[in-house]
């Protein structure tokens, strides 16, 4: 089953069907350690309808609203890689290698929800950054109680010319405006998702690929679990949180980003977030 915050209110999707739930409020209703159970049951009771799918296809918001974005860094391999690459001049790198082997994981936060754009919203690149690239992000939907009840798609946009320059400048190099997108929906399940699950980035410049990759989750090297263990350990939530969970797929040095570019993240049973470069 599927949810996405739209204009009208909360719209359901389960085998095909949209289901309005426009009375619910988002922070309570996704902040519930029994969310598949609950909305399983109320979409029994419930006719779908055309409105409710016209809502999602009208404009659908970032499916976050009081919670905070926080995301995990050098998760996989790849991450490290890249990290260490635009990092060797600054003697950045050894940092990213203590801290994928480490048994504390990166944590920062990313976004206040209010600041998260959504599937078809822009995002930005940094007026000062030199080197851009967009990090697509499998998303963890988490309740105060620090239960996983949902996924969605993140992309941690990202200066890899401000980071490269000093590891102490990651906040400015993660966290401005327009720099996190998620979307477009929630995937909510019963079971946590396959290891086979695969994320793909694909990214368009004037209509043609100019980059695309692909990576499953199994790569990861950490259990969303113990990230979200350790995001808990001394934080309260009180509408739950997001945790991105870590870019598995970075481009080549040669790349970077530009004005006009179209990002497109799929991942494998929860849906295709796309933004263009502002
Ligand atoms: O350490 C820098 C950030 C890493 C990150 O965002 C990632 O690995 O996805
Ligand atoms: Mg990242």
């Amino acid at each position: 089953m599927k949810l996405y915050r739209t204009e009208n209110g909360i719209v359901a999707e389960k085998a095909a069907k949209f289901y309005p739930l426009y009375e619910e409020n988002w922070d309570t209703f996704i902040n519930d350690d029994a969310l598949f159970d609950k909305l399983n049951k109320l979409l029994g009771d419930r006719e779908p309808s055309a409105d409710a799918e016209a809502s999602i296809h009208n404009a659908i918001l970032p499916p976050v609203q009081s919670q905070e974005i926080w995301a995990s860094g050098v998760t996989y391999f790849r991450s490290k890689l890249g990290r260490q690459e635009e990092s060797k001049d600054s003697g950045g790198a050894t940092f990213y290698e203590l801290v994928y082997h480490a048994d504390r994981p990166e944590l920062f936060m990313k976004a206040s929800g209010h600041r998260a754009v959504g599937h078809g919203d822009k995002v930005r690149i940094r007026k000062d950054s030199t080197w851009d690239v967009p990090e697509p992000e499998l998303t963890l939907v988490i309740t105060s109680s620090g239960k996983i009840v949902g996924y969605t798609v993140g992309n941690d946009m990202s200066s890899r010319s401000i980071e490269g320059e000093n590891p102490l400048y990651l906040p400015q190099a993660k966290i401005y405006d327009g720099s996190a997108a998620v979307g477009p929906c929630i995937l909510v399940t019963e079971n946590p998702l396959s290891p086979n699950t695969q994320i793909s980035l694909t990214i368009r410049r004037g209509g043609q690929i100019a980059f695309e990759d692909t990576i499953a989750i199994s790569q990861i090297k950490r259990k969303f679990e113990d990230l979200v263990r350790y995001l808990f350990l001394e934080y309260t939530f009180p509408h739950g949180a997001l945790l991105m969970t870590g870019t598995g797929i970075v481009p080549d040095s040669s790349f970077t980003l530009a004005s006009g570019d179209e990002i497109s993240i799929a991942i494998e049973g929860i849906g295709t977030l796309t933004n263009e470069v502002a």
